[in-house]
């Protein structure tokens, strides 16, 4: 072969080679065109949380947070600061930004309607979470995703009266005023007591699902009726827990002369359990993100949905707390 032959094949060679090199550039290029695209064709979730004051709603998000995470979808969360005015404000961002769905946490069973008739108006579906709303499931909004607060407040009485052969003088301690949760929980825990005339209501004040306000609640119940209860139903644990700090501090022995039974079901709760001083907290699950994007993904497959989604909660008490422990919230 000629030197001049052998250039010429060295030279056509290298064309090759950039062609190809250039023609894998370009694969990659289009396959990244293509996986961008597919990314930004995955749905926009906005997700308006009422705050993260304490370790229910922290695990709420976490959960939700993950869960967008392991599928890839954008989250765009906001926190409510406690305020449900800025709630709505906030759902209205979300519609401005025209995101493909919304999940809303609604502090308030009322004040949160306008938000849903904005999203419904604008054709967003939204997917009310954890506490339920003034609008119709299924046709304002997409589905209600959450726990049975009624039958939890039902579960509370009944373990109450069993422990207490059905007699009690009652102190409840209320949720947040105005709120599904504080609303349905005392229904429920009335529905039952309501059989037993040893079992009477004695105290009830909002303490709003709060540690510290169930303290300062506590302690001015305490001074203002004296040891003249035996029993405390917290709508939530955090507020038992406050409780519980009061009750020592005026010399009263919670799980002894006052027997404490709350919901929720975390962590703290279960050691205050297993310390003698909570008696039962009945579960309300804070993590069932998979069970929201189980719903979006139907949806946007064209599926029918369901318009209330109920979780299936447990009871806690001395029996099974070492048991679940190490997986609560
Ligand atoms: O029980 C409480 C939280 O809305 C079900 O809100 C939820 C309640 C929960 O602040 O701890």
């Amino acid at each position: 072969m000629s030197i001049r032959r052998r250039i010429a094949l060295f030279l056509a060679g290298l064309l090759l080679a950039g062609v190809l090199l250039s023609g894998c550039e370009r694969g990659a290029h289009s396959r990244d065109a293509g996986a961008s695209a597919e990314a930004s064709s995955r749905p926009v979730v906005g997700f308006s949380q009422v705050n993260h004051a304490n370790p229910w709603r922290i695990a709420e998000t976490n959960d939700i947070r993950k869960e967008a995470a392991r599928l890839g979808y954008e989250l765009i969360l906001i926190d409510g600061d406690s305020s449900a005015q800025k709630q709505v404000k906030d759902v209205e961002s979300l519609i401005a930004r025209r995101v493909d769905y919304i999940i809303l946490a609604p502090k308030e069973f009322e004040t949160l309607r306008p938000a849903i008739v904005a999203a419904r108006d604008a054709g967003i579906p939204l997917i009310l979470v954890d506490r339920m709303a003034d609008a119709v499931p299924g046709v304002d909004f997409l589905t209600f995703i959450g726990s049975d607060f009624i039958d939890e407040g039902e579960r509370i009485a009944k373990w109450l009266a069993r422990k207490m052969n059905a007699k009690a003088r009652i102190v409840e301690l209320r949720g947040e005023k105005g709120s599904s949760p504080e609303i349905d929980r005392a229904i429920g825990f009335r529905n039952i007591i309501k059989k037993y005339p040893g079992m009477e209501i004695v105290a009830s004040s909002y303490a709003y699902f709060e540690r510290l306000e169930g303290q300062k609640v506590m302690e001015e119940i305490i001074l203002a009726i004296g040891p003249t209860f035996n029993a405390v139903y917290a709508h939530n644990d955090e507020m038992a827990i406050g409780a519980i700090q009061a009750l020592k501090a005026a010399g009263i022995k919670p799980g002894e002369d006052v027997i404490l039974a709350s919901i929720d079901g975390g962590k703290d709760a279960l050691k205050a359990i297993i310390a003698g001083e909570l008696g039962a907290s009945v579960e309300c699950a804070p993590r069932f993100a998979r069970r929201i994007f189980d719903v979006i993904d139907a949806h946007r497959r064209g599926e029918v949905i369901s318009a209330r989604i109920i979780n299936e909660d447990r009871l806690f008490d001395i029996n099974n707390a070492g048991e679940f422990i190490h997986d609560a919230f």
